[in-house]
Parts: C-alpha cells; sequence; structure tokens
C-alpha cells in the first residue's frame, strides 16, 4: 500500500508537468481526488488492513491530498496570471493608430445669435414664445393698426395664401395672440424669435426670408424709460460693456411714439470708421410704445395699461458682430461659412 502511494506520487508529479491549461488542471484534480480516483479506491481496500497499517496509511492518504491539493492550488495561481497577461496583451490598444473623423455639424450663426438674445431676455425675466409662420391677416396687420388700405401695408411685399392667410412679414401677431390668449390680462413679458417672410428681391443686405425676434412688455406705468434701461443692457451684453445707445424718432404703425434705436460704434468706440460710416454711432433696432388702439384690440384698457415693444433682426445683429457683408451667406449653406461661427462648442468625435 505504501509503495503503491509512492506510485502515484510520481505519476502525479509526472502528470501536473503536462499540465498547459485551466481545464487540463481541473481534469487532473478529478483524477487525483475525485470520486473515482485511485486515492478514493485506496480509501475503500484500507478496510482490510490492521489497525497498524491503517494507522500508517492513513496519514501516508492524507499527507499525500494535502501534497496534490497544495501542488494544484499553485499551478492553478500560476495559469491564471499567465491566461490574464494574455487576454490583456491580446486587447492592448494601439493609441497611435490613425483614426476616422465622424462630422457632428454645427449650430447655424443665426440660430447661435438667437439663443444669445434669448439667453438675455429669459435672464431679464421675458418668457419666449412661438406662433405660426402661416398667419392671418388680421393678426399679421388688422390687430397691429394697419387696416386694409393702409399705406404701410403693402400687399405687394407679402407672401398672400388665400386672401385672409400669408406668410407672416414680422413675428408681432405672436404677441398679439399672447395678448388676446391672456384672459386675465395679466402684465405681458415676452420675446417672440423665429422666420419671417417679405416679397423683396434678394441681395446683400435683403432677403425673402429672415427672421425677427420681437419683444413686448405690458404693464401698468410702464414708460420709455424702461425701454431704454432694457434696451441699454442688452446692447452691452451684445456689443460689450462700453456701448452706449440712443434713441432716434421714426415711425411704426404699432407704435406711438415709435424710435429707431443705435449703438455707439463698436469698432471706433464712437469716434467715428467705416463701419459707422464716420458717424459713430450703429443702427440696431426699431422699438416704441405699444400703441393705445393695439392695446385696446387686444383686450387691454390703454387707460390702465402701456407697453413697449421692439423689433431685433438676427441677421443684422450677426453681420454686425461678425463682419459678415452679404446677408446671402446665411442661405447659401456653404459648409466653410457655417462652421465658422462654431468652432468653440463643436466637438469632434474620433473613434477606431
Ligand atoms: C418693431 C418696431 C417697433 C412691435 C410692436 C409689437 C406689438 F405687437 F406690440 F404691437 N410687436 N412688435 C414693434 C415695434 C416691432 O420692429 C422693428
Amino acid at each position: 500500500m505504501k509503495n503503491e502511494i509512492e506510485k502515484l506520487k510520481t505519476l502525479f508529479e509526472r502528470d501536473i508537468k503536462k499540465v498547459k491549461t485551466m481545464n487540463e488542471l481541473n481534469d487532473l484534480r478529478i483524477n487525483y481526488l475525485g470520486k473515482k480516483s485511485k486515492i478514493q479506491e485506496f480509501s475503500t481496500m484500507m478496510r482490510d488492513l490492521s489497525v497498524e497499517e491503517k494507522k500508517e496509511c492513513g496519514r501516508l492518504m492524507n499527507e499525500f491530498k494535502t501534497y496534490v491539493e497544495v501542488e494544484i492550488t499553485n499551478l492553478r495561481k500560476e495559469l491564471e496570471a499567465k491566461e490574464l497577461e494574455e487576454k490583456l496583451s491580446n486587447e492592448k490598444i494601439d493609441v497611435t493608430l490613425p483614426s476616422t473623423k465622424i462630422n457632428v455639424g454645427s449650430v447655424h450663426p443665426i440660430t447661435k445669435m438667437i439663443n444669445e438674445v434669448e439667453d438675455i431676455f429669459i435672464s431679464m425675466g421675458y418668457d419666449v414664445v412661438e406662433g405660426p409662420e402661416v398667419e392671418r391677416d388680421l393678426y399679421n396687420f388688422e390687430m397691429l393698426n394697419l387696416p386694409k388700405g393702409h399705406p404701410a401695408r403693402d400687399t405687394q411685399d407679402s407672401f398672400y395664401i388665400t386672401e385672409d392667410t400669408l406668410l407672416r412679414t414680422q413675428t408681432s401677431p405672436v404677441q398679439v395672440r399672447t395678448m388676446l390668449a391672456n384672459i386675465e390680462k395679466t402684465p405681458i413679458r415676452i420675446i417672440c424669435p423665429g422666420k419671417t417672410y417679405r416679397k423683396d428681391n434678394d441681395d446683400a443686405t435683403h432677403s425673402h426670408e429672415f427672421h425677427q425676434i420681437e419683444g413686448l412688455v405690458v404693464d401698468e406705468n410702464i414708460s420709455m424709460a424702461d425701454l431704454k434701461g432694457t434696451l441699454e443692457v442688452f446692447a452691452k451684453k451684445i456689443f460689450g460693456e462700453k456701448r452706449e445707445i440712443r434713441f432716434r424718432p421714426s415711425h411704426f404703425p404699432f407704435t406711438e411714439p415709435s424710435i429707431e434705436v443705435d449703438v455707439s460704434c463698436f469698432n471706433c468706440n464712437g469716434k467715428g470708421c467705416n463701419i459707422c460710416k464716420g458717424t459713430g454711432w450703429i443702427e440696431i433696432l426699431g422699438a416704441g410704445m405699444v400703441h393705445p388702439n393695439v392695446l385696446n384690440m387686444c383686450g387691454y384698457d390703454s387707460n390702465k395699461f402701456t407697453g413697449f415693444a421692439f423689433g431685433i433682426g438676427p441677421e443684422r445683429m450677426a453681420m454686425l458682430k461678425y463682419g459678415i457683408n452679404d446677408i446671402r451667406n446665411f442661405y447659401i449653406n456653404d459648409k466653410r461659412f457655417l462652421e465658422e461661427f462654431d468652432k468653440v462648442e463643436k466637438v469632434s468625435y474620433e473613434s477606431k
């Protein structure tokens, strides 16, 4: 029996040397320690031995088992380390390999301008309201103090769809809708950005399709001073803290009084240059106090409420800010032009 155990040990030492994988190691363990292993057979055979021999053989068998277990455990650790190393070296990524660029597009400069203007007015407590591009004559003209036959309402300039519907020529109909929908006649503070249409011949400064951001504030005791303070904040945020604004008298049917707003030239600081044509001032928008007729037609008692309104052209704003001299650049959709304005935000994702 002693000899048998010695032989088994020699056999085991030979077999373990051949083991190269975890699977083979598993088989080896089953062969030498499993239910059908030689050592298990010996246990059964031990029953026929004398007490002395049983003691001696039992000790040898336990020694053998412990020996086998330790050897197997050691080899398992070795194999596991080897496998991990192999896996890591197989999965190694060569970060120096050339990558494929994925084009992610860019935010259109007009969208960017609108977002910038929206942020400024949202910070002052305004809501952003949108409305339909196909509008009723009633909201686009009539309710804005432009009755049929009014000289400023040149039908030649508008894209009419039916006698009563047209592509909006401004975003102020959205403000008319907002005032009408406000049943309780509570104060209003909104800006309305969006696409507008006029039958213009396209050139460097005109486009039949353009954008507007119109603002409207209606409350008790709203004055021209509120308008000036608001537009001053706006001009400084867009064109720089050193800017000043001035009002010049103008005329719009929907405001009284009406004004045109200039900003001190951001290029020459008001000294006079080619951008401000030597005047030191640049016209940036039109505005005024909402005409009492408009307030009354929209259900606001003009004896109680006053309001101011303004119209910003994001195309003009972007052209001034970025020195673009042809409005058509915004609509040609040349990638090289469009990407110029989106460099900071743009993320270029690269993959293997
Ligand atoms: C402008 C200039 C002046 C304007 C007026 C209104 C409304 F709906 F309150 F009557 N909305 N926008 C307005 C006033 C627009 O654009 C150059």
